[in-house]
């Protein structure tokens, strides 16, 4: 390789894009730097998209820390700059090409939020539950309700600390939510905690009771646009090696609203969620127009076993870790998520430098008697770092 040649531009025509990418504010104008800025500023936990105009057959973006510390953050043509920890980062971008390297450095500092984050949900994106015997009523339908009222009364009850479940109905239905900030990715130790209403049945030796294992999925938002449409990943619990991907469902709308739920599946069994005497809201979301309500995702072994001694009562066992509404709320560690268990769709590790959205769906697809069809249960979810 050719050294000391320049390429046959200067510095001046080298034009790192800036975007604000603040989830929180869509409109706001990207603001794009002509020349190389020396000094950006940039809030912790923001994302600072940077791109060059100038192309190379190969990019090195190396990363030098407060403290000091080097690496190599990219070697793509972009890099999304993210740090949870305020301080002067220096950050120099190798373009090579033919004429040889180009070298490039800016100094980013990373700054206190001018509002204080909130370390809990802060937006709901989707609800899309499937039919279950709380749902219309965890948040309750009422006459004239729409998709998006219905999305604005699921933000309120677990938006912040206010604690309030929502349903997600049986295998598949799902919630997503964000966060007035990106989770930043920490190796060292979870990043993320969801709150259900799981218990211990007393008097039952193992853990179980009820539980009613969400998977939980996460997504950085990639192209910054503030929606959640980039890839999905899915946090691998303890059941990982036995959960089915790929698996799909389909439910009917029953012909009267307190009808018995059917379901088909992809792989040819078919099966009801039956409506329970004591639950007499109708069981498909009311809101949907649709005669048909379909998922897909992951599938974990079903979890409800009959209690010793009993024909009748179920009892819904915990499985070990990695899932939502599946320990109490007082097992903080068994209800915490480590992004470094994202899995892609294949089923390979991912990294993720953070996380935007969240999504949880119910994972197992069972009825148990005369509790029904197992059901999710979200109230609240927060960043563990801002909670230290
Ligand atoms: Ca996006
Ligand atoms: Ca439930
Ligand atoms: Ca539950």
């Amino acid at each position: 390789m050719k050294t000391n040649i320049t390429f046959p531009v200067t510095a001046a025509l080298v034009a790192i894009c800036i975007q604000a990418c603040d989830t929180t504010d869509k409109e706001s104008i990207p603001m794009v730097g002509v020349g190389l800025e020396d000094v950006y500023f940039v809030p912790r936990m923001k994302k600072l998209p940077l791109r060059p105009e100038l192309t190379g057959s190969s990019y090195k973006w190396t990363l030098t820390t407060p403290s000091g510390e080097s690496s190599t953050v990219a070697t793509s043509r972009s890099y999304i700059f993210l740090e949870a920890e305020e301080g002067a980062y220096r950050l120099t971008l190798h373009i090579t090409g033919d004429d040889g390297v180009f070298t490039t450095s800016t100094t980013i500092n990373v700054v206190h939020e001018e509002i204080e984050y909130s370390p809990y949900i802060s937006k709901v994106y989707e609800y899309r539950p499937a039919p279950g015997q709380f749902i219309n009523q965890m948040p309750v339908f009422e006459t004239g309700d729409t998709y998006e009222t219905m999305l604005a009364k699921v933000e309120n009850c677990i938006k912040g600390t206010a604690d309030e479940l929502i349903s997600l109905g049986g295998w598949g239905g799902y919630v997503t939510f964000g966060f007035d900030h990106t989770i930043v990715s920490n190796p060292d130790t979870p990043e993320l905690r969801i709150w259900g209403n799981a218990f211990y049945n007393n008097g039952y030796d193992d853990k179980g009771g009820s539980a009613e294992p969400g998977i939980v999925m996460v997504s950085f938002d990639e192209n910054c646009n503030g929606i959640p449409d980039d890839t999905w990943y899915e946090l691998a619990g303890s059941e990982f090696s036995k959960t089915m991907r790929g698996y799909t469902l389909t439910y009917s709308r029953p012909a009267t609203e307190n009808g018995t739920i059917e379901w088909t599946d992809n792989l040819g069994a078919s099966g009801t969620i039956p409506h329970l005497p004591f639950h007499r809201n109708g069981y498909y979301p009311m809101w949907i127009e649709d005669t048909e309500i379909t998922f897909n995702g992951s599938i974990l072994p079903s979890n409800g076993t009959l209690a010793p001694g009993s024909s009748t009562d179920y009892i819904l066992e915990s499985y070990p870790w990695g899932y939502a509404d599946n320990h109490p709320n007082s097992e903080a560690g068994l209800n915490s998520f480590h992004f470094i268990n994202a899995r892609d769709i294949s089923g390979m590790p991912a990294v993720l430098p953070g996380v935007d959205f969240v999504r949880v769906y119910t994972a197992v697809n069972q009825v148990c008697g005369a509790i029904g069809e197992t059901s999710t249960e979200i109230s609240r979810a927060a960043d563990l770092s801002l909670l230290r």
